[in-house]
């Protein structure tokens, strides 16, 4: 082949053109393992599926995440699955596509989920859990959870229950309104109500049914009960909301809730605590929504490969008709 002699200008001009070529490269490379890279201006992009929109415990939730990351100055794309697994699943994906640097998201039920966290991980996104829990047998597929305990909150609902009706006498008939269906707060308050009560066998579950954290389904589904069950001393309802749809349903037949029918919920949002003030509900456990700010330190710190622990517990507590009353002026929810 003739020597061919190349001018010492065009050398040095190919030798950019490499040079320029090889560097992107390695970017591209070095991000190809990784997920995300970041959003165009550097900032942190976290992909975020929320259940819904399905009560006030979850609209206190979306607010408190969306504030955090703007103050975290995370980049967050949001998306609202209206309680249905399929769009989670379709927007856990999307997110993959876009390579955001983090995936979060509050599962609306416990199982179904290892393919779509398969393919996140495969990806090299960090998933973090939040408020809700999966069933999956394969821990790796996330990198902590971030909620509440549900068992507690149904035990300690049991437990007042136990207490509050220890003299009474004859069977105390309870009915039951179970938040969504194959989610982990109604699987594990469920669980832990149960467990509470088997210490007075004298309170009886005559009823239980998803009312699916709706005041709607409440209300439906205590109706429901009132015309099967002549004798209801006590309604459960696992969610505020759901203990408010069942307050039209109870006074609607006539009865005077929270005398009539002693009722139990969970959450304290603060028209749940507004019914315990006012003497219509008698006890709530508390569940935080108010998850934003500790997601926020969790998604920088696992998309920095920080070691973070498998489960982190929000506080919570518990409030009787005159704690409410205390309370009710400061509630941030
Ligand atoms: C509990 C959360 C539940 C609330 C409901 O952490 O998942 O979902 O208790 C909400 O109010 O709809």
């Amino acid at each position: 082949m003739r020597n061919m002699r190349i001018p010492m200008a065009r050398r040095r001009a190919m030798a950019v053109v490499a040079a320029v070529l090889l560097a992107g490269g390695v970017a591209a490379c070095g991000n190809s393992d990784t997920g995300g890279d970041g959003g165009d201006d550097g900032k942190l992009v976290l992909g975020f599926s929320q259940v819904g929109a399905e009560s006030g415990w979850r609209t206190a939730n979306t607010n408190s995440i969306k504030e955090a990351a703007a103050e975290a100055g995370i980049e967050l794309k949001f998306d609202d699955a209206q309680q249905k697994q399929e769009n989670q699943i379709k927007a856990i994906r999307n997110y993959i596509q876009q390579k955001v640097d983090v995936i979060a998201f509050s599962p609306v039920v416990e199982s179904g989920w290892d393919t779509v966290l398969k393919e996140a991980k495969d990806a090299g996104i960090p998933v973090i859990l939040t408020d809700r829990a999966v069933d999956s047998a394969d821990k790796s597929l996330y990198k902590t959870f971030l909620g509440s305990d549900f068992v507690k909150e149904g035990r300690l609902s049991g437990e007042w229950l136990v207490e509050n009706k220890k003299d009474a006498t004859g069977d105390v008939n309870i009915v039951e309104l179970q938040g969504t269906t194959g989610s982990a707060p109604a699987n594990d308050r469920k669980k832990g109500f149960a467990e509470a009560i088997a210490a007075d066998p004298k309170l009886k579950v005559i009823a239980s049914q998803s009312g699916d954290f709706t005041r709607a389904g409440g209300k439906q589904v205590m109706e429901q009960f009132l015309k099967a069950h002549p004798k209801i001393d006590v309604l459960f309802a696992h969610n505020d909301d759901m203990g408010l749809g069942a307050l039209e349903a109870i006074t609607a037949e006539g009865k005077v809730p929270g005398k009539d029918i002693t009722i139990i919920t969970i959450d304290a949002v603060k028209d749940g605590m507004q019914a315990l003030a006012d003497g219509k509900f008698n006890f709530i456990a508390e569940c935080s929504p108010l998850l934003g700010p500790q997601l926020m330190d969790l998604a920088k710190k696992v998309h920095a490969g920080e070691e973070v622990p498998p489960r982190i517990e929000t506080e919570e507590t518990t409030f009787t008709q005159e704690q409410a009353k205390e309370a009710l002026p400061n509630r941030k929810y």
